[in-house]
């Protein structure tokens, strides 16, 4: 009970700072192919202009958004069709519904692999392209976010799976921050759990467009209906079915095909990893229908759904989705492959293509500060070649940017090297090209000599790159997650992405003295990471105890088993009884007061990796009461790192 509120506490906080960022919720569509459902044109080029006239309501609406400066550049913007033809994807759900399986699935579809691999692996079976680390494979469970770049008719896709587990939930939101459309999946058989409550509140924090897939189908499941209306209630979010099931359990014969009218049988596969046979039938060939489907409580039942849906349900309406009042809902099973193709195919169509994203800071790199006097009110970012106003960064504006996600060492162990993902925003990224960093200073520029395109732990060399792909690039050690590269003389800053309050609290020590040196490199990489946080005695520049800090206990484990994999080094922990740490943004001399005054007894003072004063706890209680007494302390829950290198 305690864990469970302590956790909804964590993203209440996180919910507080998403707001105060105030997130870009913005969005533009590609032209649509038309659907027609009851004589309702659904998704066509007309609902493409009315999203992209709320992109300019949204834009003009803030007064701080109205003041633009269209700034000088040499260099070229992407092609639209570049940027038209990308589509980038987050999967998330509570543990175990079934993410990294149909990420595998998505993968097979796509084309681009051959035979899909298997979270728990039998005999033979090959493992999955997105659980690549030994500890995932051992537990069978996704520990880190994992990136998938693929070329699918015509498309581009970026697939993120994201960890379910909670104690993971800092690496899932920063995946969240690269996405512009999020799927989210439901265990059939349990409908809304914890997990997917927490992540379903952050996607519509960040307005990300949300797809909902039933999953596991092959199960006894819950009914259709009961999911919708749980999705309905809890989320005040309406679904639209868009691919409805034909029984479960050992009797899920396949889906309707609501859009399309067409019945989708399927046959499980006969090679392990292999594509399930499809048979194809049009609804309304009524005799043939129940022929196939072999079964007439099935059969009747479907008929009746049909009617039933077409008399109740609204038409799907992309504008609503943007709007998160409705998801186009799925059902199927990702390991007997049903319903895989269909989604995929579906979601090319319906997803947005990359958006337009918010920038906190920008500065001039020539000091020759924007003029709002000049100023131009931004028309339509998607189209227009004025694409970048003060806030705002369109896909369509001329000059690279891109944000830095999530870093990660030894992706491939043979070569130790550190890759920094990042989603590029705006412009081109072009092999060998020099870029600005938003915490360095002014004017300094660095090499991206290389970039990699990402699948799973595989790697393959790039020299261009567009607006949504996430791309690999070497990260000799400066690039931390949340910072911005830019080119232009404009310094740009996209929001950070905040790390989430620790609950838990250990010293790490490495007992053998002789591998002491591997030990504080392999613990300085996983702090690179973001794996943990760390904390030390006040102004110990690292000599002294080292302190992990931590949202769950499973990021220890990780910090201790990957030293082991990856460093070969030992490491014992020794946990701490604090459950709760707050960053005194008052600074050293306010701390100092208030413990003279005696107010801080009982409580540890030590500090971050930014030498700010962080206060632990052993009770909420304290927290609270000590934040209410003591406000020159300014008592705040998350720590930002500073946009710029002071
Ligand atoms: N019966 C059935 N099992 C499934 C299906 N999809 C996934 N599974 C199984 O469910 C278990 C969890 O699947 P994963 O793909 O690892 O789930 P996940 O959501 O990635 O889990 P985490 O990343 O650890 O949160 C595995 O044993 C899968 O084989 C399905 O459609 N039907
Ligand atoms: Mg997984």
């Amino acid at each position: 009970m305690m864990h469970f509120l302590s956790l909804r506490r964590n993203l209440t906080l996180f919910v507080l700072l998403l707001q105060k960022q105030q997130y870009a919720i913005a969005f533009t569509f590609s032209p649509l192919s038309s659907y027609s459902y009851r004589g309702t044109l659904l998704l066509s080029s007309s609902t493409s202009s009315s999203a992209t006239t709320r992109l300019h309501e949204t834009t003009t609406s803030s007064e701080a958004i109205k003041t633009t400066t269209t700034i000088a550049t040499t260099t070229t913007a992407a092609p639209n069709k570049e940027i038209d033809r990308r589509r980038n994807l987050a999967i998330i759900s509570h543990p175990d519904s079934g993410k990294t399986t149909m990420t595998e699935k998505l993968l097979l579809y796509g084309g681009a692999l051959q035979q899909a691999g298997a979270v728990r692996q039998k005999a033979e079976q090959r493992s999955t392209q997105s659980d690549f680390m030994e500890m995932e494979r051992e537990r069978g469970i996704s520990i880190s976010s994992t990136v998938m770049n693929f070329d699918y008719e015509g498309y581009r896709l970026n697939i993120l799976d994201t960890p379910g587990h909670q104690d993971f939930s800092e690496d899932t939101y920063r995946a969240l921050a690269a996405a512009d459309n999020a799927i989210m999946l439901l265990d059939a058989a349990k409908g809304l759990e914890t997990q997917t409550r927490k992540l379903f509140e952050v996607c519509r924090l960040r307005g990300l467009p949300l797809f909902t897939f039933c999953n596991k189908m092959d199960r006894p499941a819950l009914s259709p209906y009961e999911l919708m209306d749980q999705i309905q209630e809890e989320f005040e979010l309406e679904s639209y079915p868009v691919l409805w099931p034909i029984g479960d359990g050992d009797r899920f014969k396949g889906v309707l095909d609501r859009l399309d009218n067409v019945v989708h049988l399927y046959q499980k596969p006969v090679k392990r990893g292999a594509k399930a046979e499809v048979i194809k039938i049009p609804f309304d060939q009524t005799d043939k229908l129940e022929e196939l489907i072999d079964d007439q409580e099935l059969f009747l039942k479907l008929v009746e759904d049909q009617e039933l849906l077409n008399e109740l349900i609204e038409p799907l309406d992309m504008d609503r989705v943007l709007d998160g009042e409705q998801t186009p809902l799925f059902f199927g099973s990702a390991q007997t492959n049903f319903g895989v193709q269909l989604f995929l195919d579906k979601f090319l169509i319906m997803g947005t293509k990359p958006t337009p994203r918010k920038v906190t800071t920008t500065v001039n790199d020539d000091n020759n500060n924007n003029d709002d006097d000049n100023d131009d009110d931004v028309e339509d970012s998607s189209s227009s070649s004025s694409s970048r106003s003060k806030n705002i960064v369109s896909p369509t504006y001329e000059e690279f940017t891109g944000f830095v996600f999530k870093t990660q060492a030894n992706l491939d162990p043979k070569h130790r090297d550190r890759l920094a993902y990042v989603r590029v925003v705006s412009g081109m990224y072009e092999k060998g090209m020099k870029v600005g960093h938003s915490r360095s200073k002014l004017g300094k520029k660095y090499n991206l000599a290389q970039a990699q395109a990402l699948f799973g732990s595989d790697r393959s060399s790039i020299d261009i790159a567009y607006p949504g792909d996430v791309i690999g690039i070497n990260n000799p050690g400066m690039f931390a997650i949340g910072d911005t590269l830019y080119t232009g003389n404009d310094r740009i800053a996209f929001p950070g992405i905040p790390s989430f309050s620790p609950e838990k609290f250990c010293y790490i020590r490495s007992p053998n003295p002789s591998s002491y040196k591997s030990f504080r490199k392999g613990m300085d990489q996983l702090l690179a990471e973001g794996a943990v946080q760390a904390l030390r005695q006040r102004n110990d520049d690292g000599g002294g105890p080292l302190m992990l800090a931590a949202v769950g206990a499973l990021q220890f484990e990780v910090v201790q088993a990957r030293l082991q994999n990856e460093y070969k080094v030992e490491s014992s922990m020794e946990p701490l009884g604090y459950t709760l740490a707050r960053w005194a943004d008052g600074g050293w001399d306010a701390v100092d007061q208030a413990n003279a005054d005696g107010k801080l007894f009982g409580i540890m003072i030590v500090q971050d990796r930014w030498c700010r004063p962080v206060l632990l706890f052993r009770n909420d209680w304290k927290a609270s009461s000590l934040t209410e007494e003591q406000k020159q302390l300014q008592l705040k829950p998350w720590s930002q790192p500073p946009d710029f290198e002071q």
